[in-house]
């Protein structure tokens, strides 16, 4: 339409402007949610190929219940011994993660201990839940808690049992740095000596950025 035109021709498409606004757009719409689903089915084929092609590569025990996906942002530690003077050493003992839902997995190596005094249940995570080889765990066996990762200031407190890989998502809401810390009784010469409670070690920082 040109403008410029009188008022009799406004009027005139007044009539008809409806038809066009309300029936064309609809068309427009419903080709334009056919192309979208189009290609979020396609999107779904993919990521189904791609899940079970990594259910192939690496199965998980019948039974056990499964961890959940990854959320956008997830950490991985791990628990080994530090080769020059054999300590336990979470690496990175440091990190920085963005504000907002995380998932963390910690991969501990160390060997079992009895820790009698342990405040074992799981809290300040998604559910109050951890996944220690991929089981949905509320509370840990005390006879069986290599080390734990407690964030003091948010309520977090995640054992990590023996050679196990443990999962847990958690919210961390506000930026800031927050300490973390080992709780466990894990000193090499005695059960409260170093590493216990040493900065790198079994104990560290969390850069929520
Ligand atoms: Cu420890």
């Amino acid at each position: 339409m040109s403008e410029g035109e009188g008022n009799s021709a406004s009027s005139d498409l007044s009539k008809t402007d409806p038809i066009y606004t309300v029936v064309y757009p609809r068309r427009r719409s419903f080709l334009g949610t056919l192309v979208l689903g189009l290609l979020v089915g396609g999107l779904l084929v993919g990521a189904g190929v791609f899940a079970v092609g990594g259910n192939l590569s690496s199965p998980t025990p019948s039974g056990a219940a499964t961890a959940p996906s990854p959320t956008p942002f997830n950490v991985t530690l791990t628990v080994a011994m530090n080769p020059l003077n054999g300590w336990p050493q979470y690496t990175p003992a440091n990190f920085s993660i963005p504000r907002g839902e995380v998932t963390i997995t910690i991969v501990d190596d160390d060997v079992p201990m009895s820790f009698p005094g342990c405040n074992c249940n799981v809290t300040g995570t998604l559910g109050n839940v951890e996944y220690v080889n991929g089981t949905a765990t509320h509370l840990v066996s005390n006879a069986n808690v290599a080390h734990t990762f407690d964030v003091p200031s948010l309520g977090i407190n995640v054992l990590s049992p023996a050679m196990s890989t443990v999962t847990f998502t958690a919210f961390f809401n506000q930026t800031g740095t927050f300490s973390w810390i080992c709780e466990a009784p894990c000193g090499a010469a005695s059960p409260t000596a170093p590493p216990m409670g040493v900065p790198g070690y079994m104990a560290g920082t969390i850069s929520v950025v």
